[in-house]
């Protein structure tokens, strides 16, 4: 079939509106039709030319929901017309990975998807025979794709697409960090580094499991507004610090952050919010992800007195068994995912979204088909 989708040709350049070829289901695959999806700072990452894994041409997005059109041989737990969120990180509930309890990192396809394949090698993509790469096995920039079945969380069908979607990374990677890799307990002081799609997320997360002392780290102002709306109950803009940060944090925290989160992907933030933890027990979560060739740098000193470096990619989700139940607390109004969606567009209008993002105007920009 032919669908319309946004291209990244090459690196750093916008994206292309085209229309490409997409090869139907194999065995174990779905075609999916994408109703909505978010654009996530990886996204940009990607697109930027920074990743490591970037791969072009290629559709990117990750943060899509849609509806199933068609299933391919041997799929069993999806039919058409069921509402489905991709999932970067699968649940294939059978990988060494998936049967051990201390991680969510399905690993049964990452090594095609991480070459922008599906399982079997080969592209469903492609535009006048040219191949084009899927992007961390979703390419939700596209109004169709091919997933594997065990890349799809079915979620309830009166849930809006257009919020949804954001539970396909944003939402679920930021309050599952709290929830699920942190476990930050009540009465905790949690400092949050970044306060965009994803740290805004930590801190709903962090207010939802009754962290007392809430601390957001952004240099745009225009954050603080809507962070304390999402719990934030103290706002560092560090251009306004006078001396270091990390001391001025310890001593706001009285001692140090219990759980301290990155959420910027900056490798001198990474540091400063692993030094304002709390000595002897104090963990820092790195959520953001660096450019290729960056590394984390402290004094072993900082790990020897007690801090964790830990990190975590999907919130420590497992996509297909809680996904759902995020859905759920979305419905319930247990989480508010409406007020960090500041604006929707055509695919058409796509690289808008990632100028507001550049512009810090926008939390989440979500392309509705
Ligand atoms: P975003 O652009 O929406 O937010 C980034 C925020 O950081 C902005 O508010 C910006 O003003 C702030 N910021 C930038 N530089 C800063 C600095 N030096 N000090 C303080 N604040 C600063 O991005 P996002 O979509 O929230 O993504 C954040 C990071 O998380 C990215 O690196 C993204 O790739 C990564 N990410 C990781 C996962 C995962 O599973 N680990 C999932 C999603 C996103
Ligand atoms: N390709 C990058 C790594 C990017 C990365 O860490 N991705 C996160 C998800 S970010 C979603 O917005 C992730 O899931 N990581 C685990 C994994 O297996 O990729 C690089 O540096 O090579
Ligand atoms: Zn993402
Ligand atoms: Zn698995």
């Amino acid at each position: 079939m032919e669908t319309r989708a946004a291209v990244a040709f090459e690196a750093g350049k916008p994206l292309q509106i085209e229309t490409v070829t997409l090869d139907g289901p194999r065995e174990g695959e779905v075609l999916v039709e994408i109703k909505a999806t978010g654009i996530c700072h990886t996204d940009e990452f990607t697109r930027s030319g920074d990743d490591p894994e970037g791969i072009f041409p290629a559709i990117l997005g990750h943060e899509g929901a849609g509806v199933v059109v068609d299933v391919g041989p041997g799929v069993t737990s999806l039919k058409k017309g069921d509402h489905v969120i991709p999932l970067y990180t699968p649940e294939c509930r059978e990988c060494e990975y998936c049967l051990n309890p201390k991680t969510n990192l399905c690993q049964k396809i990452r090594t095609t998807q991480g070459a922008g394949l599906m399982p079997d090698g080969t592209s469903r993509f492609s535009i006048n025979g040219e191949k084009i790469f899927h992007y961390m096995g979703c390419s939700t920039f596209a109004n169709h794709t091919v997933m594997p079945e065990i890349a799809l969380a079915k979620v309830r069908e009166d849930a809006p697409f257009d919020k949804i979607c954001y539970i396909g990374c944003g939402v679920t990677t930021g309050v599952g960090a709290v929830v699920n890799t942190a476990k930050v307990e009540p009465g905790s002081n949690v400092v949050v580094f970044g306060l965009g799609g994803i740290g805004l997320n930590v801190i709903q997360g962090a207010r939802m499991v009754g962290a007392d002392m809430i601390v957001g780290v952004d240099l745009n102002p225009a954050r603080k507004e809507i962070a304390e709306k999402f719990g934030m109950t103290h706002f560092v803009n560090p251009k306004e610090v006078e001396g270091d940060l990390v001391p001025y944090l310890v001593d706001l925290t009285k001692g140090g952050a219990d759980y301290s989160f990155e959420c910027i992907g900056n490798t001198t933030t990474m540091r400063q919010a692993l030094e304002c933890a709390h000595k002897g027990w104090g963990e820092s979560i790195i959520i953001g992800v660096a450019g290729a060739g960056q590394e984390i740098s402290t004094r072993p000193f900082q790990l020897v007195t007690g801090r964790s470096w830990r990190g975590t990619a999907f919130g420590g989700a497992r996509g297909r068994s809680d996904v759902p139940k995020i859905v759920d607390w979305y419905m319930d109004g247990k989480i508010d995912i409406d007020s960090l969606i500041t604006h929707t567009m055509p695919l058409d209008d796509i690289n808008k979204g990632f100028d507001l993002m550049h512009a810090g105007e926008s939390i989440r920009s979500v392309v509705v088909y």
